[in-house]
């Protein structure tokens, strides 16, 4: 449990946020960790139960398409019954009351998009659980994909059993490559989850969304003044995304932390002009912008 903001402190942040135009949001898993979806490296979270080498890697994808399935049926499910936390409808109501906001999104629960938040200052950067597309990229097909189960044999509600040294199956019993879904375009590919695996590359019109942001919306060689960076519950390890922040504060953007840990590597390294609201960002982001 951590102490409340002090007032200085809030005091001092919505000054800088009411004279702030140009916003940088990078956003985590923190920020649904509220809505009850599990993080990836927090406690609780997924790839402390689950090896992200064996469920978030295209070899992965290869060695064991069902298992991948499973695991993202599973989460589809926990997303969809999850509702966005007051967090998700102040950074929307936010975004919309300051059109030079722009916010990078981590997650791919969607939640953000079911608060509202105004879709062209959004981009999902590591894809959406709620989009599938051809695992051949030579073949480029994508759709928007809301069905639970995606494996009708498999209860979502159930996590997957991941196969280890006791247990070297992970199938479920009846569930063939057959009963995974192919890519309607090409007819010889299976479709899998349109989320960004380690190893690949992001989608390159997101990146350049974000650059065209970066450079205030023209074709200079050089970053426009950002006036403020928020970093929303997340452990920032992961690149490129986590890269923005330094690039931000480079730009001139005062830095404001959200986040459970003060000790989280990506509030590692905060300097002495930052803020760091230190506790559920489910609460502090709604306070920090009243
Ligand atoms: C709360 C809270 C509450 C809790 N309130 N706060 C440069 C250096 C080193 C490595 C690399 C590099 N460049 C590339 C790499 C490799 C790799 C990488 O970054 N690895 C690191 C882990 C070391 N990056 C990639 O592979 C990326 N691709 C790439 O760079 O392509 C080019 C390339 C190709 C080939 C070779 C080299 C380069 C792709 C990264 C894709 C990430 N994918 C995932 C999975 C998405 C699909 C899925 O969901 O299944 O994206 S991994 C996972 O991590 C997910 C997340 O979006 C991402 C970030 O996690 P996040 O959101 O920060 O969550 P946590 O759990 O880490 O943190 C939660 C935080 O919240 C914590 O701080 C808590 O304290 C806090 N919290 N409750 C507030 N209530």
């Amino acid at each position: 449990k951590h102490d409340p903001p002090s007032g200085e402190m809030l005091a001092s942040f919505t000054t800088h946020l009411q004279s702030s135009n140009r916003i940088l949001v990078l956003i985590g898993a923190g920020l649904s960790a509220s809505s009850g979806i599990p993080t990836y490296r927090s406690a609780g979270g997924f790839w402390r139960t689950f090896s992200d080498q064996q469920l978030a890697k295209k070899s992965a994808f290869e060695d064991d398409p069902i298992l991948v399935w499973q695991f993202y049926d599973y989460r589809r499910q926990q997303a969809k019954a999850a509702l966005p936390n007051p967090a998700h409808h102040a950074l929307a109501e936010m975004a919309a009351r300051k059109p030079g906001l722009l916010s990078i999104n981590q997650n791919v629960d969607e939640l953000c998009q079911r608060a509202a938040h105004p879709a062209g200052q959004i981009i999902n950067l590591h894809g959406s659980l709620f989009r599938v597309k051809c695992f051949d990229d030579a073949c480029g097909y994508e759709e928007e994909n809301h069905a639970i189960p995606v494996i009708p044999q498999f209860p979502a509600t159930e996590p997957p059993r991941v196969p280890d040294s006791t247990n070297t199956s992970s199938s479920v019993s009846g569930v063939s490559i057959d009963d995974l879904p192919h890519c309607p375009k090409c007819k010889v590919s299976l479709l899998r989850p349109a989320a960004v695996w380690f190893g690949e590359g992001l989608p390159e019109d997101k990146v350049n969304q974000v650059e065209q942001w970066m450079r205030g919306g023209s074709d200079a060689s050089e970053d426009e003044k950002v006036d403020l960076m928020l970093v929303v519950g997340t452990s920032a390890m992961v690149w490129p995304a986590a890269g923005y922040i330094g690039r931000a504060r480079k730009a001139g953007a005062r830095v404001a932390y959200f986040n459970m840990e003060e000790k989280s590597a990506g509030v590692a390294r905060p300097e002495d002009n930052d803020w760091m609201f230190l506790g559920d960002a489910a609460e502090l982001v709604p306070k920090a912008f009243e």
